[in-house]
C-alpha cells in the first residue's frame, strides 16, 4: 500500500511537512492529575456519550507518550499536531501547574530530539470546568483567561515550539457546545452560539498579541475547520439559503480575522442572537497571523426553508463510518476559495481524514478504504496548490484511533490502530501508506 503525488508535485519537497495530529483530551487520560474539564462533566451527563464512556483512560497517552512519540517517529514524520490541556498546567487560582508543564516540556524535548516539529494547539475544547462555573465562554472574562494562560505556557515553553495555534475550530466550541448542545457544555439556545463565537475569537487576539512577544520566532496562528456548503439544486432560494449557512458556519469565523468583520447577516440576526461587541474588539481579533489552519473533512448540503433560512439535507454516497459524505472536490474549492476571498498567510492543512470501522485480522488493519480518502484528498491539496494556493504542510487527522467526542470510542479515526482493552498500538496500512509517501521524497 501506498499514496502517491505527481512527480512534479510541490507536496513532494522536503520542505513540505506531514504531520500527524492528535488532542490532549482525546488520548491523554491521566485525569487525577488534572483539573476537571468541562468535557468529564459532559461524559459524566446521562446521554451525551453515544457509547456512554468518557477521556479518563482514553489512549492512556499520560503514561505511555514516550513510547507514542517512538510510534510518531517511526511513521517518518516531520511535525506532530498536539494540543494543551489548560486543566493540566494552570491550577484553580491561575498559577503555573509546574508538574503539568513538566510532562508537555518533556514531550517538546523528546520531539525536538526526534527531529520532529511541535505544532501545539493551546485550545482543544478541554476548559477548566471551574471557569465553566464562571459562564465559560459566554463570559468575556473567559477571553482574558485564555490570554493569561497563554502568556504563562508559552513562556514557560520558550523556544521549543515550531508553531502555536490559539484555538482548535472556534466554530465547534460555539456552535455544538453554546447553540446545539451536542459538545460540551451542552448549552442549547440560538441566543448563545454567536455570543460564544466572540468572546473565543477575542481570546484568540488577545493571545496572538501575547505570542507575538513572548515567542516572535514561531509560527503563530489559528485552525479553522470548514464545511463548505452547497445548494440541493439552482434554484435561487436554494443558492440564498447556502450563501446563509456559508456565512453562518464557516466566513463567520473567518472573515472576522482577515477584514476585522463579521458577515453582513450579523444585522439579519435577530438582536438578542448578536454577540456584544465592544469598540476595539475586531481590531484585536484581526490580529497578523503568520499561518492558517484548515480541518477538513467533508462538505454540507442545504435546501431552503421557510422559517429557518436553511436546512442541511443527508448528504448522498459515498460515506464514512460517522457519515460524512467523501467529496474531495470540495476540499480544492475550498482552498482556491478562501485564497481568492482573503489576504491569507501560508496554510498548513492541521486536520483531514476519515472514520472507518476497522478490524485487525492476523495483526493486519486493511483499511483500504482509508488509503483510498487519504489519496483523493492529498490529491485534492496538490490541485490547489497547482492553482495557486500557497499550502506549507498537511496533518493527518489522527496519528491514533481516540476518544472521538460525542461517539465516544465508536469512531475509530486514527492510522494507528488502538485496542482499548490492551492499550496496543498497530499500524494501519493507511499509516503504512503515509509513511512510504513521506519517506519516498
Ligand atoms: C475535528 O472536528 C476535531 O478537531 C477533532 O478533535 C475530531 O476528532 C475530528 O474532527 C473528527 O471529528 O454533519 O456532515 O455536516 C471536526 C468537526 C466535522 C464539524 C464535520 C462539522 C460536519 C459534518 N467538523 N462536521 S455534517
Amino acid at each position: 500500500v501506498k499514496l502517491t503525488l505527481p512527480a512534479q508535485s510541490e507536496m513532494l519537497s522536503k520542505d513540505f511537512i506531514y504531520g500527524v495530529a492528535t488532542a490532549s483530551f482525546q488520548i491523554e487520560g491521566g485525569k487525577d492529575s488534572r483539573l476537571p474539564c468541562i468535557w468529564d462533566t459532559f461524559c459524566n451527563t446521562a446521554n451525551k456519550i453515544a457509547d456512554g464512556s468518557n477521556g479518563e483512560i482514553a489512549c492512556d497517552h499520560f503514561t505511555r507518550w514516550q513510547d507514542d512519540i517512538e510510534l510518531i517517529d517511526s511513521l517518518g514524520v516531520d511535525a506532530y499536531r498536539l494540543s494543551i490541556s489548560w486543566p493540566r498546567v494552570i491550577n484553580e487560582s491561575g498559577e503555573i501547574n509546574q508538574t503539568g508543564v513538566n510532562y508537555y516540556l518533556n514531550i517538546l524535548k523528546h520531539l525536538e530530539s526526534n527531529n520532529i516539529k511541535a505544532f501545539v494547539t493551546l485550545y482543544h475544547w478541554d476548559l477548566p470546568q471551574h471557569l465553566e462555573d464562571k459562564g465559560g465562554w459566554l463570559n468575556r472574562e473567559t477571553a482574558f483567561k485564555f490570554r493569561d494562560y497563554v502568556d504563562l505556557i508559552s513562556k514557560a515553553f520558550s523556544n521549543k515550539v515550531h508553531a502555536y495555534a490559539t484555538l482548535n475550530e472556534p466554530f465547534c466550541s460555539a456552535f455544538l457546545g453554546y447553540e446545539v448542545g451536542v459538545h460540551a457544555p451542552g448549552i442549547v439556545g440560538k441566543e448563545f452560539g454567536k455570543k460564544a463565537a466572540h468572546h473565543l475569537l477575542l481570546a484568540h487576539g488577545l493571545a496572538m498579541k501575547v505570542l507575538a512577544i513572548n515567542s516572535p520566532n514561531s509560527l503563530n496562528g489559528i485552525v479553522l475547520n470548514f464545511t463548505p456548503c452547497y445548494p440541493e439544486s439552482k434554484s435561487l432560494e436554494d443558492i440564498k439559503a447556502t450563501t446563509f449557512a456559508d456565512d453562518y458556519f464557516n466566513q463567520w469565523y473567518i472573515k472576522p480575522l482577515f477584514d476585522g468583520k463579521y458577515p453582513h447577516i450579523l444585522s439579519q440576526l435577530p438582536a438578542e442572537h448578536q454577540p456584544v461587541i465592544h469598540d476595539g474588539d475586531m481590531e484585536i481579533i484581526a490580529h497578523k497571523m503568520d499561518f492558517l489552519g484548515v480541518n477538513f473533512y467533508t462538505r454540507a448540503i442545504y435546501r431552503a426553508d421557510a422559517d429557518e433560512h436553511f436546512i442541511q439535507i443527508t448528504p448522498p454516497e459515498p460515506r464514512t463510518d460517522i457519515g460524512w459524505e467523501i467529496y474531495p472536490k470540495a476540499f480544492t474549492e475550498l482552498l482556491v476559495s478562501l485564497n481568492e476571498r482573503y489576504r491569507l498567510p501560508p496554510i498548513y492543512i492541521t486536520e483531514n481524514g476519515a472514520a472507518m470501522a476497522d478490524e485487525i485480522i492476523d495483526g493486519v488493519v486493511n483499511d483500504q478504504d482509508r488509503v483510498d480518502y487519504y489519496q483523493q484528498h492529498l490529491n485534492a491539496v496538490n490541485d490547489a496548490i497547482e492553482q495557486g494556493v500557497s499550502v506549507k504542510g498537511y496533518f493527518a487527522w489522527s496519528l491514533m484511533d481516540n476518544f472521538e467526542w460525542a461517539e465516544g470510542y465508536l469512531k475509530r479515526f486514527g492510522i494507528v490502530h488502538v485496542d482499548y482493552e490492551t492499550q496496543i498500538r498497530t499500524i494501519k496500512n493507511s499509516g503504512i501508506a503515509y509513511k512510504a509517501l513521506i519517506t519516498s521524497r
